[in-house]
């Protein structure tokens, strides 16, 4: 090999390793990519929930009430339309309303949750109603929850057994408001 055949060949061999070099570039630049995007659809943020707790009721009481958080981060809105825990029967969706100076709660077949935003379910409105326990509940205890969407989707959480706090102070004039069920909504 002449010296100048030689600078040719190394060359050659320098613009053949770039171009490798290149071409894996692309290829782990492609991958990264597309990894990226997989998990992006799979973490995309539809509905969660969050704050769950269910008031502690004394033994005995075939119902309790709980209360949680439902937000949608997903771009439609969507509809709540069912619950269950293995630790009670069944459960339903509740809310919690006045009717003629009586406190009294109506059973919904869903509660929308538009896009973007956060529903609560909280002491005096909605509730999940937790129907026949059935084991004994305990303060500190944690109840599986299982939320199920319109979109098909199921949301696990857990929810923790917690004194309420005073809502009869709020209530005046003397209704009975654990007349309907027995637990306050
Ligand atoms: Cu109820």
């Amino acid at each position: 090999m002449t010296p100048r055949e030689r600078t040719k060949a190394r060359v050659a061999d320098q613009k053949h390793i770039a171009f490798w070099q290149m071409l894996m570039f692309s290829l782990v630049a492609a991958v990264v990519l597309a990894l990226s995007a997989l998990s992006a659809a799979a973490q995309s943020p539809t509905v969660s929930a969050k704050s769950a707790w269910v008031r502690h009721a004394p033994p005995g009481m075939t119902v309790h009430a709980g209360y949680l958080e439902v937000a949608n981060g997903g771009a439609t809105d969507v509809d709540l339309v069912g619950a269950s825990s293995p630790a009670y029967e069944r459960v339903e969706l509740h809310l919690s309303k006045v009717v003629d100076g009586v406190a009294t709660m109506e059973k919904l077949a869903q509660v929308s949750v538009a896009k973007g935003k956060t529903v609560s379910f909280k002491p005096g409105g909605l509730h999940l109603m937790l129907i026949k326990p059935k084991g004994k509940t305990a303060l500190g205890d944690t109840i599986p929850i299982e939320l199920s969407f319109s979109d098909g989707s199921i949301v696990k959480l857990s929810a923790a057994v917690k004194e309420g706090t005073g809502m009869k102070k709020k209530h005046q004039g003397g209704h009975h408001h654990h007349m309907h069920h027995g637990a306050e909504g």
